[in-house]
């Protein structure tokens, strides 16, 4: 009998900053959603009202934050996020400052306070080092190439790879990577450095193939485009079938 196979997070970018859609992506039945403040739309209110309601309809909230913003850190977990994704993390020395805002003392220097209490318990501050996520984005030739250490810092949970972005640093189109060697090389010796430090790898997909490819890899979780990916593609393509159909003398 072969073993079961491993289980793998399946999660999706939210980019509309509305309650009733993180509703929906949880009854939908994602196991983690990433409301996304670097390129998504969600402010403080915003992403406090997304976050409680994915909690509520039972998937993961995490957060992923701007560049090069470690204060928005310990604001994303303060909101509530179970974990923060924190983008561009392209040397050791960024690694260390966000896993050290992400982590109450003495791991890091998270300042205790909000409402995460009411929340998630009285015992929040005691388990939340544990149980919130800091992964780091590896999306830039540079970061991989000290992969090894990051990944070996403590309170860094996991990578989160961002294909696309480590693509353009590597020189590549934006379109049409997937099947370059260095590319490759590059998300496995990812995977390999995180996994060798009992670390989390996750990776953003964008299609079934890609999603097939990293499931087969031993990714931990991943991602697979936004709930807006989703919105546009299948009302493109409903539209342009019934454009098909209806006579085009359209006022
Ligand atoms: C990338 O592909 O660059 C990402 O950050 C995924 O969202
Ligand atoms: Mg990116």
């Amino acid at each position: 009998m072969s073993p079961p196979a491993k289980s793998v997070a399946l999660g999706i970018w939210q980019q509309f900053p509305l309650p009733m859609v993180s509703r929906l992506l949880g009854r939908m039945g994602w196991d983690w959603v990433v409301l996304d403040m670097q390129h998504g739309s969600p402010n403080t209110e915003t992403a406090y009202e997304c976050v409680h309601t994915l909690h509520a309809a039972g998937a993961r909230p995490l957060l992923r934050t701007s560049v090069d913003m470690v204060s928005e850190v310990q604001r994303a977990l303060d909101l509530g996020a179970l974990g923060v994704v924190v983008p561009m993390v392209n040397s050791i020395d960024e690694a260390q400052a966000v896993a050290h805002a992400a982590k109450y003392p003495p791991l890091g220097c998270r300042s205790v306070g909000s409402d995460v209490t009411w929340h998630y318990g009285d015992d929040y501050y005691e388990r939340a080092n544990e149980q919130t996520l800091l992964l780091v984005q590896i999306e830039h030739i540079d970061a991989v190439n000290h992969v090894e250490q990051i990944m070996a810092i403590p309170g860094v949970d996991g990578c989160f790879i961002g294909p696309t972005d480590l693509a353009l640093s590597m020189g590549l189109p934006r379109i049409g990577y997937e099947d370059n060697r260095d590319h490759r090389a590059a998300i496995s010796r990812t995977l390999k450095a995180s996994h060798t430090h009992g670390k989390l790898a996750c990776c953003n997909t964008y299609t079934m193939r890609d999603a097939e490819d990293r499931i087969a890899a031993g990714f931990d979780a991943i991602t697979f485009k936004s709930e807006a990916d989703l919105f546009m593609s299948a009302g493109t393509s409903l539209l342009a079938g019934l454009r098909e159909r209806a006579p085009s003398n359209a006022p």
